[in-house]
């Protein structure tokens, strides 16, 4: 039965159909599927088949919104619930968030941002379209742990670099950790362009942003 409403759930992204993933959600809430198991499972690999069909020129930009449109749909009945389980944690770290320059995809960063919060960091979404100096000023203001910087393009993944060199510029680079993610991002990239590690899904995000902690944690003791 599971089986049959994931599958479901990811056919509601191909057809780009809000309705039905919002009331898909409101079932797997009710019939005990764990948020994360319907996003990762479920929503998810619909948007990889959308992405794929599109690149094959099977869907058009119409297409690839309506099926946004669909995950946004399941994301506001599944995100509360996963923010739910963060209220109860101490404070984890401070996050900045967000989406390269000349990159307007969400989503993922989305996700990022909610899976943290759900793990106890404390968010700060700039949202998209965002340039290395606001990512600076932002990590500054609040006192940021972590950058964490997400890229759906091959041609804004490159702005990634431009935010650790924009911390690098303010001072900020030896106390704020960097992470990269999104479709096109690698390891190798990360390791490239001087970030601090790479997260190629929300979990794993979370996992690095707690690496992180712990070592800035051992470099104080160190350092006492
Ligand atoms: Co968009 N698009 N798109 N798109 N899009 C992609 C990304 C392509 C790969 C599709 C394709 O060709 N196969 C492609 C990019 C090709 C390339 O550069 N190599 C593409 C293109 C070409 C474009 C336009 C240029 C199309 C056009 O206008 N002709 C245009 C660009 C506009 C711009 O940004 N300037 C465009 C527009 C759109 C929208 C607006 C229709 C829509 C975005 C809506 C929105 O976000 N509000 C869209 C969508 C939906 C997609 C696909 C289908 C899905 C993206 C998505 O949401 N994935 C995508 C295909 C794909 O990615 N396979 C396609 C689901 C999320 C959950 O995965 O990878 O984003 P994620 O995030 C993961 C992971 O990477 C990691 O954790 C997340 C959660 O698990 N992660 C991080 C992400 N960020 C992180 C940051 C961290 O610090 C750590 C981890």
């Amino acid at each position: 039965m599971f089986d049959n409403t994931l599958k479901d759930m990811r056919q509601s992204i191909i057809d780009g159909a809000p309705d039905t993933a919002s009331s898909l959600a409101q079932q797997a809430l009710a019939g005990g599927i764990a948020p994360i198991d319907a996003i990762n499972n479920g929503y998810v690999p619909g948007m990889h088949d959308v992405g794929e069909q599109f690149a094959k020129g099977q869907m058009f930009l119409p297409d690839m919104m309506a099926s946004a449109e669909a995950m946004r749909a399941a994301m506001a009945v599944l995100d509360p619930e996963l923010r739910k389980l963060g209220t109860e944690r101490p404070m984890a770290g401070v996050v900045v968030l967000g989406t390269t320059k000349g990159d307007i995809h969400e989503i993922g960063k989305i996700l990022v941002g909610t899976l943290l919060t759900a793990h106890g960091f404390q968010v700060h979404d700039l949202g998209v379209d965002v340039a290395g100096e606001k990512f600076a000023a932002k990590a500054r203001e609040v006192n940021a742990d972590i950058v964490g910087v997400s890229a759906l393009l091959t041609t804004t993944m490159r702005s990634q670099k431009g935010v650790v060199e924009a911390l690098e510029e303010s001072g900020l680079r030896a106390q704020v950790k960097v992470m990269v993610g999104g479709a096109p991002v690698t390891k190798r990239w990360a390791d490239e362009i001087g970030a601090d590690g790479y997260a190629p899904n929300a979990m794993a995000a979370v996992e690095l942003a707690r690496q992180f902690m712990q070592q800035k944690s051992q470099t104080v003791v160190e350092l006492l």
